[in-house]
Parts: C-alpha cells; sequence; structure tokens
C-alpha cells in the first residue's frame, strides 16, 4: 500500500524524493545527558512534530518510514533527555517517523521484550512502517550517519559502539540496546521472547532467534554507531532474572512458541502527547 505523508494537506504528492544521503546531516554531535528544556519547550523547539511524535519532511518525498518503539516505566528525566536529543536528529535524517513510549502498567517485574512486542503490534496498527526501531530510553546517539532506516534483508544492530563499553561491541552476538527489524523480519523470528521478566538475557535470545530463523545481523561501522547512555541504577522491579541462563539454553526449542503468535496484553491507554504516543499496557506479571 502507498504512504501517504503526513505532511502539509496538498503538497504530499508533487513533492521530490527525499535526497540520500541527507543534505541535512552533520555527522558527529555532542549530546547532552539531561533536556535544557522542558517538555513543552522542546515542542515549541520542533514546530513540525504532529502530535504522538509523528513527522514527515515538508519538502520532500520521504524514502523511509519508521517507528521508534521504546519500552518504558519511571524514566521522566531519560525520556525528557531522550525526545530533545532525537527528535532533531532524526529530522535532520530527513525520514518519516513516530516515536512510541511503550508503558508498563502498575508494579509487576519490568519485561522489556514483551513491551517491544506490544510496540510493534501497535505501531503496525497505525500505519504501514518500513522499518521497526526498538530504543533504550537511556541511549542517545552521537552521529546522524547513523540512520534510524532498515536493511531490506537482515535485522540490525545499531548500538554497537556505546561510551560504557569504552566504544567497543562487548561481545559479537551483542544485540541490547537499539535494534532494528523490518515487519518481514520480525515475523521471521516470530517476534521477540515474552517470557523474560526482570533484567537481561532477552536481547541475547532476540540475538538467537535471529539467527535461528534463517538470517543474520548487520551493523553500521563502529566509527558511526556511536552512543551515550545515560547513567543510572538497576531500576526496582527490573531485578536481574535468574533464571535467563536457563531460558537461552532453551531458544531453540521456544521460539516457535513463545514470541509474536503467543503475544496476550491489555491495552489501557493511547494518548498522542505532543511529542511521543503514550502506549499504556498491562501485560500480566511473571507466572
Ligand atoms: C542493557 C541493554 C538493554 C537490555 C538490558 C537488559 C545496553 C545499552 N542496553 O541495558 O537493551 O538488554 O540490558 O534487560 O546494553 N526500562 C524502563 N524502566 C525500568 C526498567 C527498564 O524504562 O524500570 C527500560 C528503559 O528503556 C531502559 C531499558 O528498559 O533503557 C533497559 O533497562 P536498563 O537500562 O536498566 O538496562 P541496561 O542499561 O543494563
Ligand atoms: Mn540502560
Amino acid at each position: 500500500a502507498p504512504h501517504i505523508g503526513t505532511g502539509p494537506p496538498g503538497t504530499g504528492a508533487q513533492l521530490k524524493d527525499c535526497k540520500m544521503p541527507s543534505p541535512l546531516l552533520v555527522g558527529p554531535v555532542s549530546v547532552r545527558l539531561s533536556s535544557p528544556l522542558s517538555l513543552e519547550e522542546i515542542r515549541e523547539r520542533n514546530p513540525l512534530v504532529l502530535p504522538g511524535g509523528r513527522y514527515s519532511p515538508p519538502d520532500c518525498q520521504p524514502r523511509h518510514h519508521t517507528a521508534i518503539v521504546v519500552p518504558y516505566r519511571n524514566r521522566q528525566t531519560h525520556l525528557r533527555a531522550l525526545l530533545y536529543h532525537l527528535h532533531p536528529f532524526l529530522q535532520r535524517q530527513q525520514i518519516h517517523y513516530s516515536i512510541y513510549i511503550v508503558q508498563q502498567w502498575g508494579n509487576s517485574t519490568f519485561n522489556r521484550a514483551k513491551l517491544l512486542n506490544v510496540g510493534v503490534r501497535e505501531a503496525l496498527r497505525d500505519e504501514d512502517w518500513g522499518c521497526i526501531f526498538l530504543h533504550d530510553v537511556d541511549l542517545l546517539p552521537e552521529n546522524d550517519h547513523n540512520t534510524y532506516t532498515c536493511h531490506n534483508q537482515f535485522p540490525t544492530h545499531l548500538s554497537v559502539a556505546m561510551d560504557k563499553f569504552r566504544y567497543r561491541l562487548p561481545y559479537p552476538q551483542y544485540f541490547g540496546g537499539v535494534s532494528a527489524v523490518t515487519p518481514e523480519q520480525y515475523m521471521k523470528m516470530n517476534g521477540f521472547p515474552n517470557s523474560y521478566w526482570g533484567w537481561g538475557g532477552e536481547d541475547d535470545d532476540i540475538a538467537a532467534r535471529v539467527r535461528l530463523s534463517g538470517m543474520k545481523i548487520v551493523r553500521p561501522p563502529v566509527a558511526i554507531g556511536h552512543y551515550k547512555m545515560i547513567k543510572h541504577k538497576g531500576d526496582r522491579g527490573n531485578e536481574q532474572n535468574p533464571r535467563r541462563f536457563d531460558l537461552l539454553k532453551r531458544t531453540r526449542l521456544n521460539w516457535h512458541s513463545d514470541g509474536l503468535n503467543s503475544l496476550t496484553y491489555e491495552l489501557l491507554s493511547k494518548e498522542l502527547q505532543p511529542l511521543y504516543t503514550n502506549l499504556t499496557v498491562d501485560i500480566g506479571d511473571d507466572p
């Protein structure tokens, strides 16, 4: 299905395709780990961002349509820092995008991968996104040549060089932080596991699914995939998952039955905030 531009009405059809690479890119940027602006001020500084955190370049037809999905609970200052940085960053890339914050309701143990499944499903209800980014709230990209688009064949891992790992990949199969899939790649790997409650392991499970479903991970060059992580302690309700090692041994057996095809949740609300779409979801609790 053709994508309908979200730019000003009546102008969409005549626009020329956006140039690739975008002429607005600046390369490496210095990143602020906390936002100097309030949400209202960030909105004022990004006047073309529509309710729900949507954007489409005003003077060219975008070639890329990307949903950014952020698993979230109780990280307000991180969220503000992310929005302050990411909106201008993505606009320089001249892509059509929307930011989805998937907020786990209640006090049950946090489940990052299940929230990502919810985000993908709900984002695809809105639009025929060509690419879906899975983005930690506390990671800020440091170079806008790291484009928020997908590889047409294989899942992408973007956060290859983080300050906290001294700007190196910590291990070859590492897939945490920021990654991206097309809807087709996502379906091929049966999405992400729903069974990892608490911190850790779910990113390695996702990486294993990529391989088990016959794909591989692609990455940008280390020099471009630089990220800063906002320093933080572990959150209450997201303690290390002691079962992660056992679960990881069974990915090969479980990936067909645990994932997109077994996902259940209750969407409690969907709000179009000025800078993002907020999905509040009851994903249940660690059984
Ligand atoms: C690492 C990975 C992350 C994930 C995690 C294990 C990096 C940079 N990231 O992050 O992708 O695999 O290990 O689960 O290596 N969150 C909330 N509220 C909470 C808890 C988590 O919003 O109470 C979200 C938030 O988007 C956060 C993400 O979950 O960035 C990952 O949690 P983390 O930042 O506490 O874990 P971290 O930094 O060890
Ligand atoms: Mn973190």
